[in-house]
């Protein structure tokens, strides 16, 4: 079967698979799906994949002990293709590899992503990187392990086939998928659902810090490095705070922010059906998805709330107007 992956990888005699920073489960699985796959049925190609710091609650999915997480000045490859990254910056400590490779694929699903390698597979019409890199595989090649590692993707990304990105090819995909023999059951459980005692209570306090704004159309939590170090959390630990904001009765749309250096933070902001959060945070040098979207910014918390509250208002109000109209 020939397409654009088995073109950008003709000829290769070894190739670098690369992801994101604080790669999501989305990530994870598309790209352990990949190395999984072209260790079955390209093993002329020395492969290996690059991620910063894999959450161990994606352990059991095959070859996870094979990721490498340090950067190697020393090595320079035929292909390199990178997975779920919108743009070069993504690739952080991992970039060089992109700069120094023969020949770049990039496979993706984000809206903002300009196709920034040599070739690119772009369809933001999918739930998930991971849906994206199934349909360059061979559907009957896809092993068991495979398997696991993209249908765990599509969970992620769709929120268990919960999000608008989920449409019937996607739930097709997963189908297949798990006919392949999967316990979806406990994938979703232990990769989704289940959460540490301290994710609880980091969960817990920002809930407890949460409060609502623009008449309760939109609600905001913010936490700050001391509260992180108090619960003992990491990075890792704040998944699906968002998700948990974003369904509060009344609100249209979710801001949750945590500060990663003194008057640095991340922000991720979903929307229910009215505002585009991808907008907001391109306009301060992030991106995203309609209804999922995150960026950086600097300052306190209540400066970035200020800029971020000002896009999301002309949006509401803009949405108020066309509704009298
Ligand atoms: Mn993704």
């Amino acid at each position: 079967m020939r397409n654009q992956l088995t073109e950008a990888l003709s000829g290769a005699e070894n190739a670098v698979l690369l992801g994101h920073i604080h790669p999501d489960g989305d990530c994870i699985g598309a790209s352990l799906g990949l190395y999984n796959y072209l260790k079955e049925h390209m093993p002329q190609i020395s492969v290996e994949l690059y991620l910063d710091h894999p959450a161990d609650k994606f352990s059991y999915l095959a070859s996870f002990d094979e990721i490498q997480t340090t950067y190697d000045p020393e090595k320079r490859f035929d292909v390199c293709i990178t997975l779920d990254a919108s743009d070069t910056e993504r690739l952080e400590m991992f970039y060089p590899y992109f700069e120094t490779a023969g020949r770049t694929f990039c496979i993706d699903h984000h809206r903002t992503n300009r196709g920034f390698a040599q070739e690119n597979c772009i369809r933001p019409d999918a739930s998930s990187t991971s849906e994206v890199v199934y349909t360059l595989m061979d559907e009957n090649a896809v092993s068991r392990e495979t398997a696991e590692c993209l249908y765990t993707g599509i969970i992620h990304d769709t929120g268990v086939f919960k999000y608008s990105s989920a449409t019937r090819a996607t739930m097709e995909i997963a189908g297949k998928l798990m006919e392949k023999g999967l316990d979806c059951a406990k994938i979703i459980d232990d990769t989704f659902y289940r959460k540490t005692y301290i994710q609880n209570q980091i969960l817990g306090r920002a809930l407890l810090e949460s409060f609502l704004l623009m008449d309760g159309r939109c609600i905001f939590s913010g936490l700050r490095k001391k509260d992180l170090e108090f619960y003992g959390a990491d990075t890792n630990d704040l998944d699906g705070i968002i998700d948990q904001l974003r369904v509060t009765e009344g609100v249209e749309c979710a801001i949750f922010i945590y500060e990663t250096a003194i008057h640095e933070y991340k922000i991720s902001m979903r929307s229910n059906s009215i505002v585009d959060v991808s907008k907001v945070a391109e306009y301060f040098g992030g991106g995203g998805h309609i209804r999922a979207a995150g960026c950086r910014m600097s300052g306190t918390i209540y400066d970035v709330l200020n800029n971020l509250s000002k896009h999301i208002e002309i949006q509401l109000d803009a949405h108020g107007e066309a509704g009298k109209a």
